[in-house]
């Protein structure tokens, strides 16, 4: 077998072992049914991911464990490929249902999708075969491929809402990989999967992408999806009566870095031009491809589109674009964002039908004795006749909601304490955290099980300084890949280490500028000590109606990266 370029020489260990891996099967069958171990090994395991699944150790009791001379206590992550976030209430209940194989309840996603924590091997295959039972999948929610396609939840156009929404699940179809890998281990539960002779990725290749690739559609003016940090952003353009026009393409976002390593970055994409709705598709799969065939396969880190963007430079990559392409790429058209955040409580839309918002603290839906949010979900999800959608700040729509069923569902939200959005101050409700301890591989530090106690202190503070209903986007991340993405916050923390983190000031709200750093891998008292005195400067030397980001960049507190798109066109 060859790669996309057709070499076999010299491919980095990464690149050989997907070549070697008849279309992303490897051992992992095999892998699977082994009872001696509750693992499979570090090659299949890479290549589970592209199947939606990370295999983990609770990070908890991995030393204690060590010291007992026991394996780490292994189980697997499994994450749902979920198009736009939209479910069907049957759908959520069987997922819902699905969550007796994991520990942790259901997650949402920073990408609007839901991930199990702590499933056994041996219950792999009944959760993804459950997941796919439902007309869902896995396959390509992680991975060297086209993820899970965000789209911009935003009910109150529900027309230009529904058909953009359309247009992410046909564009998830079409780029997504087309091995029979998939359905061989998880569906038909073959103990010896094929030799995959048969197999072909027309887009992907024997070497699927150099990297994971992030697409997302936003509808102006809310950018609840951060379309600038998608390697590929879609700005939906609609007309005043809120018919599709087309899209303008953003290239190059990602957040991604490793700390202390200059030549990573977090990204804001770039502008490139406008396709009309029947060129997208074929728009999508060329910019794709350009990265399958110039992004950096030999070194990982560098291998996100941003870096080939950065590298070879804006105008190589349209010209290479374009010269794919069988029509003109178009200029952008106009496009002006208001908010990042969700709008929380009723809203209704165009059409006459309710959505309600629901703050869901870090995405984490599992009964505790404070409140019982995922069998609240679930008493709505078994009334409810309209559907549910998750947003990329972690929380839930209840959608498409008929007026004579809103009281019920009212009823509900307050019997089981899903009304935080009521009470919360303005940086609660703005707060997302990624997963972090004790699951993620990768923290250094905590995020999700950090973030109710962050919140109290920075909610003592600003009340301190009258702010308490300040709406100040914070967002929290264990490690500086971003998955919380906090390049994004105006205020942010980033962790480096046990307790440390890099206290970051300065995005705007509407995602078109990132943060800086303010203070290098400190603790918790030197972060409340330095905000402290930038809250008290803001409240001080605010002008009317400016946002904490717009300010600490207005009074040169901290100096905002370049990369910048343009506002409006
Ligand atoms: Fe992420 C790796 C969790 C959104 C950038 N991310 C991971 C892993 C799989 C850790 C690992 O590789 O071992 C984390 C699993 C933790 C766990 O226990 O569940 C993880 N990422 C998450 C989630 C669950 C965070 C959350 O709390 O919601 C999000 C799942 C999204 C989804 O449904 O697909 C998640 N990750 C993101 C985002 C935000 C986004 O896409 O909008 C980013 C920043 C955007 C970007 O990609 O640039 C992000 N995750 C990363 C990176 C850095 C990639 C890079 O270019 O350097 C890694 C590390 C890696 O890939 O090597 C990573
Ligand atoms: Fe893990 Fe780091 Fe992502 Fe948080 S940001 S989930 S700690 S990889």
């Amino acid at each position: 077998m060859t790669d996309s370029h057709g070499n076999t020489n010299n491919l980095s260990p990464a690149e050989r072992l997907k070549l070697d891996s008849r279309f992303l099967r490897g051992s992992i069958a095999q892998g699977l049914a082994a009872r001696h171990t509750g693992a499979i090994s570090e090659d299949d395991g890479k290549l589970l991911k592209f199947h939606g699944s990370y295999q983990q150790d609770d990070r908890d009791v991995r030393e204690e464990r060590r010291q007992q001379k026991l394996e780490p206590d292994y189980s697997f992550m499994v994450r749902v490929r979920l198009p736009g976030g939209v479910l069907s209430p049957r759908q959520w209940l069987e997922l819902d249902a699905l969550s007796r194989y994991g520990n942790a309840g259901l997650r949402i996603t920073t990408r609007q999708t839901f991930q199990y924590h702590g499933v056994r091997k041996e219950d792999m295959r009944d959760l993804v075969g459950g997941i796919n039972a439902i007309g869902l999948s896995t396959l390509a929610a992680c991975g060297d491929v086209v993820r899970t396609i965000v789209c911009s939840v935003n009910p109150q156009i529900s027309s230009g809402h529904a058909e953009v929404y359309r247009w992410s699940v046909k564009l998830m179809e079409y780029l997504a990989p087309k091995t029979a890998a998939y359905r061989e281990l998880w569906i038909d539960r073959l103990e010896q999967t094929s030799d995959g002779a048969h197999d072909a990725e027309p887009l992907l290749g024997a070497t699927y992408l150099p990297r994971k690739f992030k697409i997302g559609f936003a509808i102006p003016p809310y950018n609840d999806v951060d379309v600038f940090t998608q390697d590929l952003g879609l700005i939906a353009v609609l007309d005043a009566q809120h018919r599709l026009l087309g899209f303008n393409v953003a290239a190059g976002g990602g957040m991604g870095a490793t700390a202390g390593d200059p030549a990573t970055y977090a990204r804001l994409a770039d502008v490139i031009g406008f396709v009309p709705p029947e060129h997208l598709l074929e728009t999508c799969w060329h910019l794709v491809a350009v990265q399958r065939d110039f992004g950096d396969r030999n070194e990982r880190k560098h291998a996100r589109l941003k870096y080939t963007l950065d590298d070879r430079g804006l105008a190589w990559f349209r010209d290479e674009l374009q010269s794919r392409l069988p029509f003109a790429f178009e200029p952008p058209r106009p496009y002006r964002f208001e908010h990042n955040g969700d709008r929380f409580g009723w809203i209704e839309g165009d059409d006459g039908k309710w959505h309600l918002t629901l703050r869901i603290p870090s995405g984490r839906l599992r009964d505790v004795p404070s409140h019982a949010r995922q069998s609240g979900m679930r008493e709505i999800a078994r009334m409810h006749q309209g559907d549910l959608r998750m947003t990329c700040n972690q929380n839930v729509i209840v959608a498409n909601v008929a007026p004579q069923e809103k009281a019920a569902i009212e009823a509900l939200v307050r019997r089981y304490g899903l009304n935080d959005h009521e009470r919360a101050s303005g940086v609660r409700l703005n707060a997302i955290s990624c997963v972090a301890l004790p699951t993620c591989g990768l923290a250094m530090a905590e995020a999700e099980r950090y973030l109710p106690r962050v919140l109290e202190q920075f909610e003592q503070l600003l009340a301190r300084h009258g702010l308490q209903d300040e709406p100040i986007h914070f967002r929290l991340s264990g490690c500086p890949n971003g998955c919380a993405r906090p390049y994004g916050g105006e205020i942010a923390l980033v962790g480096r280490a046990v307790g440390k983190y890099d206290l970051r000031l300065g995005a705007d709200h509407v995602g078109q500028r990132l943060n800086s750093v303010y203070r290098e891998n400190v603790d918790e008292q030197a972060i409340l000590a330095a905000l402290d005195e930038v809250l008290a400067r803001f409240a001080a030397e605010r002008q009317p109606g400016e946002r904490f980001g717009d300010f600490v960049v207005r009074a040169a507190i901290v100096t905002p990266p370049a990369n910048r798109p343009a506002l409006t066109f």
